[in-house]
């Protein structure tokens, strides 16, 4: 009784398995199985949050790119924009023996402990659009992403162009709506501002705080920036989008105007990422100069795990290309570090054809 009791239950675990979609295994080197016996990979894929349009068109991206019809097995996390819940995220991919882990890192920092269990567990890990700081770069396969620094670079060489074309050389006073703090996004486009400062002396920053990279901390730093200082402001540098569309709410409902013309009190916004959204804006004249971050990640990760699938080096560090948008046709080049940056004039065709 006992010995046919086992047998049902042994049998029952192989039929259980054969039937099993996914059979992790560590290292890499053996793949789960569906019925069809077509391989499946594996992947965990920690994501920040949903706090912008960026990051949700980013969301749609990956999901969009590991399908199963297209034979990958994606476990999706979203952290709600909390570091906690990305480490305890990446522990359970790792105890579920994911082939995989993809990472965008919400901060750049605490993440040396997490990254050496994944390395301990043999599971790589591909970090991609933010950066992570750990003091050995082989806790993670590689990264991909954007030059944030660059992209700051860039804005500031537009303002300082934009400036000299209407011979503006007086003191301009500029708030700054950082994204979130520790965040390669933020740390780059606001370092790339503090060197304008030193650049341009007569540049000052009139104040500065995060919202967060979203609309409604933008609203609300944007509000407190205005009672403090708001007939000051010449220049709002809004680290992203979203906080530039809170920004411009708060503007409208409390009586000031975005625009160009900042002599005859109006106030120039620049903003970053370039979502359909942000592009709007910059046709509507609310948005003067928006440089795009490109938030299609699926695409550049499939590539990149099928090259590390097929057993292929791939490159450790790779920055993607990058445009800037404005409403005025007259500024066509920027220069930065010697190197010529076209400004592309937003036009309707061209926001009907964005694709995020
Ligand atoms: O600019 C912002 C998002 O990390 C590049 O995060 C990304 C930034 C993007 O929330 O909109």
């Amino acid at each position: 009784m006992k010995r046919i009791s086992v047998f049902v239950l042994l049998m029952t675990c192989i039929l259980v398995a054969g039937c099993s979609k996914n059979i992790y295994k560590r290292n890499g080197d053996v793949r789960s199985e569906d019925n069809g016996n077509r391989s499946s990979v594996t992947i965990g894929l920690s994501q920040i949050g949903s706090e912008s349009d960026w990051r949700i068109a980013s969301t749609d991206s990956v999901k969009a790119a590991f399908s199963v019809e297209n034979g990958y097995d994606l476990i999706f996390d979203d952290a709600q924009q909390k570091q906690e819940n990305q480490l305890k995220a990446i522990r359970e991919f790792i105890d579920q023996g994911v082939d995989y882990i993809i990472l965008d890192p919400i901060v750049e920092s605490g993440w040396d402990s997490v990254l050496l269990e994944a390395k301990e567990a043999g599971i790589p890990v591909i970090v991609y659009d933010r950066r992570v700081e750990v003091d050995d770069d082989s806790l993670y396969t590689c990264w991909i992403g954007s030059d944030f620094h660059l992209e700051g670079k860039r804005a500031c060489a537009w303002l300082s162009e934009y400036l000299k074309s209407k011979s503006i050389d007086r003191e301009i006073k500029i708030a700054d709506i950082q994204g979130t703090l520790g965040a390669s996004a933020q740390i780059g486009r606001s370092e790339a501002l503090d060197e304008a400062f030193r650049q341009n002396r007569n540049w000052k920053l009139v104040a500065r705080d995060t919202g967060d990279f979203t609309t409604a901390k933008g609203k609300e730093v944007m509000n407190s920036m205005l009672k403090q200082c708001g007939d000051e402001i010449d220049v709002v540098y809004a680290e992203n989008d979203n906080m530039a569309y809170g920004a411009l709410e708060i503007m409208e409902q409390r009586g000031y105007k975005p625009g160009y013309d900042i002599d005859n009190g109006e106030i120039l916004v620049i903003s970053f990422d370039s979502s359909r959204n942000g592009l709007q804006m910059v046709l509507d004249g609310d948005i003067a100069v928006n440089v795009e971050c490109n938030p299609l990640y699926g695409p550049r990760l499939v590539e990149i795990i099928d090259a590390l699938e097929a057993g292929k080096e791939v490159e450790k560090e790779t920055f993607i290309d990058e445009e800037q948008f404005s409403g005025i046709g007259y500024i066509g080049t920027i220069q930065v570090d010697g190197k010529p940056y076209t400004v592309t004039q937003v036009t309707p065709e061209l926001l009907a054809e964005r694709q995020y």
